[in-house]
């Protein structure tokens, strides 16, 4: 089984203004995103303000994203939790909701022992039926697996692959080498460019929600060869990234969507909306770039 396409959205998570999910409004995001070329969607990861969330809270969603859009562009849930029963649960549900894969970040918070992870990764594998991506993000989760533990795992014929948001591209090329066959998709946005230099098979990133076509852009360029025009738009999107991050992402990027009319709510706690001067720079850049 293929996983389509080479630049998705990591998905963001539609809420009300008191921060309850709002699964009604995930069509007129997705349909935003796809708008603008991307591939798919990542859902219920880390954009997806997925660990702020209950177990039935992210099937409402995977549900909706899934009856919205399921079959007619690639669709990966993300079903990584804190322990195996949650996982699997969530994993059940792609596996019969039409998803084309799974994706799963190592379980958090313990610091479990190597096997428990493989075994955890394994039972999501089982429970799902479908091509299974490592989420690596190692800041976040507190899990930094070696090269050595991430080739291991891929040996597993239902591991297709790695979603790779950490920003050091030498273990990257050096996974690449080793397991050409496994996608690899880079999650560090404002370094896209050096990952689809270093063969990336794509990259999948919170910014793709408002700007997955200047990804695209930079994917395009590098294949053609043409550094200059990669740069320029790569140059683009870290304008916009620079202000995001001191806006803080999620919020921030919940602002400029709910600014174009695409109603993705408020944050949830301890998330907080951003602040007037973090709202006007993300305003201003979004003219300056024409969006509207
Ligand atoms: C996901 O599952 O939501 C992601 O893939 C997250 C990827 C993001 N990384 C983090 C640490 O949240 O898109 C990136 C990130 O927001 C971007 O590169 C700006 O730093």
């Amino acid at each position: 089984m293929d996983i389509n396409g080479s630049v998705f959205a990591a998905m963001l998570t539609p809420m009300n203004d008191q921060g309850d999910v709002a699964p009604e409004n995930v069509g007129v995001l997705v349909d935003h995103i796809l708008s603008r070329g991307v591939h798919g969607l990542y859902a219920s990861g880390s954009t997806g303000e997925s660990v702020l969330q209950s177990r039935e809270e992210r099937a409402a969603v995977l549900t909706a994203l899934a009856d919205h859009a399921a079959g007619k562009t690639t669709l990966i849930a993300h079903v990584g939790a804190a322990s195996t029963r949650e996982a699997v649960a969530l994993a059940e549900l792609a596996g019969e909701k039409g998803y084309d894969a799974v994706s799963a970040v190592p379980p958090y918070y313990y610091k479990h022992r190597y096997e428990d992870i493989v075994a955890y990764y394994k039972a999501i594998a089982d429970a799902s039926g479908l091509p299974l991506i490592i989420y690596n993000i190692p800041a976040l989760s507190g899990t930094d697996l070696s090269t050595d533990k991430l080739l291991e795992l891929m040996e597993d014929p239902r591991i297709a692959g790695v979603k790779y948001t950490a920003q050091d591209l030498f273990q990257f090329g050096e996974l690449k080498k080793a397991a050409p066959e496994k996608k690899l998709y880079f999650g560090t946005d404002e370094m896209f460019i050096g990952a689809a230099a270093a063969g990336a098979d794509g990259g999948i990133g919170s910014t793709y929600n408002l700007i997955g076509d200047i990804y695209l852009a930079v994917e395009t360029a590098i294949a053609a060869g043409d550094v200059d025009r990669a740069r320029r738009a790569q140059r683009i999107a870290n304008d916009f990234i620079a202000i995001l991050l001191r806006a803080g992402v999620v919020p921030g990027l919940k602002h400029c969507l709910n600014q174009l009319g695409v109603p993705v709510g408020s944050v949830r706690a301890p998330f907080s909306p951003v602040s007037v001067e973090a709202a006007k720079e993300l305003d201003a850049w979004m003219a300056s770039v024409n969006l509207s």
